[in-house]
């Protein structure tokens, strides 16, 4: 593994925010023959205050929903002048990266519309702290149910703001464009994990993504130091499953593999919940409510994380007569 940092010191991001440590793992894993994009969000604002950088990669600056066109426009740039002679033909690695509210939400059509582009090699990142952090802390689609933004505070009157679920977002991206090679899911709290699928998205060919849960004490209410504990948790009960779709193939990776194994048993969602002071005004019925989800996920769907069809696929009445 690469000593090199190419994500360094000279950041300013909050102590303990996991989406530097993802940055820094992705830069690690793709090395010098570089070029990142990064959208607006706590990424580029703490990562490039002016005449300062984190970065030792030549980096582009793209608006918050920008990240898919300009993807897509370097590898389809750095493409045609290798084509023509005008570079040097090597490999080089085209890297997006926007937040939640930037990939998910804002930017969603440009990174959809992107990964349809087999023909040009790159990685879509989306890292999600589960909140517009930059802007203070606001609720996005990635949200999750019942945790307080300054979007969704509690009330007298309406206890949870937020009750809509989570976007699944990885299982749209893998199943909604049929022709891409690589998906995956991670986190900065295992990094062997991470490192080993940006090496893979980078590898494969054609347009790649990966979504990786980040802790961000900030917007979740922990302890800084606390930041990989609570990743882990969010693995271990079962809340993120940890999975790599390869050439179309599903394949749970550490922890997430040993639950489905039987290895290991998940913990109470509990466990994770009661670390944060963003789900302090839940009650026990409203944990009790997202373990039923989280349990079906695990129990019913066809695949953990991925699949939300039920292993029971109802036979349509009509169809027997
Ligand atoms: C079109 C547009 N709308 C709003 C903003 C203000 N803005 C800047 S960063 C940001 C939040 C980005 O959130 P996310 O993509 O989740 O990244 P994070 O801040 O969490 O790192 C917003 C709303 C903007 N820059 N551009
Ligand atoms: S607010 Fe959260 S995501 Fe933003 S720099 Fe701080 S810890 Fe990181």
């Amino acid at each position: 593994m690469a000593q090199t940092e190419y994500f360094d010191a000279g950041h300013r991001t909050c102590q303990g925010c996991e989406s530097a440590m993802v940055l820094r793992w992705v830069a690690k894993a793709a090395g010098p023959n570089t070029i990142v994009i990064g959208a607006t969000g706590c990424m580029y604002v703490a990562n490039t205050t002016y005449y300062t950088t984190a970065w030792a990669l030549p980096w582009i600056h793209t608006q918050l929903s920008g990240t898919g066109s300009a993807v897509v426009g370097t590898a389809a740039a750095l493409k045609a002048l290798m084509e023509k002679g005008k570079l040097p033909s090597e490999k080089i690695n085209v890297i997006g990266i926007c937040g939640d509210l930037g990939c998910a939400d804002a930017g969603l059509s440009e990174v959809s519309n992107a990964l349809t582009h087999t023909k040009y090699n790159f990685l879509i990142l989306m890292y999600d702290n589960e909140s517009s952090a930059n802007t203070d802390i606001q609720e996005t689609t990635m949200t999750p149910f019942g945790a307080l933004t300054t979007f969704s505070p509690s009330g007298k009157q309406i206890r949870i703001m937020k009750y809509r679920w989570k976007k699944n977002m990885a299982a749209m991206m893998a199943v909604g464009h049929p022709e891409i090679k690589y998906v995956a899911t991670a986190m900065a709290a295992d990094p062997i994990d991470l490192y080993n699928k940006v090496r893979k998205a980078l590898e494969i060919g054609g347009p790649t993504f990966i979504h990786t849960l980040d802790p961000c004490p900030k917007g979740w209410g922990y302890d800084p130091k606390y930041s990989h504990e609570i990743g882990k948790l969010a693995v271990e009960t079962g809340l993120w499953p940890l999975f790599e779709i390869e050439n179309g193939k599903f394949r749970l990776t550490g922890t997430s593999a040993r639950i489905a194994s039987g290895e290991i048993k998940r913990k109470p969602v509990k466990e994770y919940i009661s670390r944060q002071t963003r789900f302090k005004h839940l009650t026990d019925e409203d944990i009790e409510y997202i373990q039923r989800k989280v349990d079906e996920m695990w129990e019913k769907w066809l695949i953990p994380g991925l699949l939300p069809l039920t292993k029971e696929l109802p036979y349509p009445e009509t169809a027997k007569t």
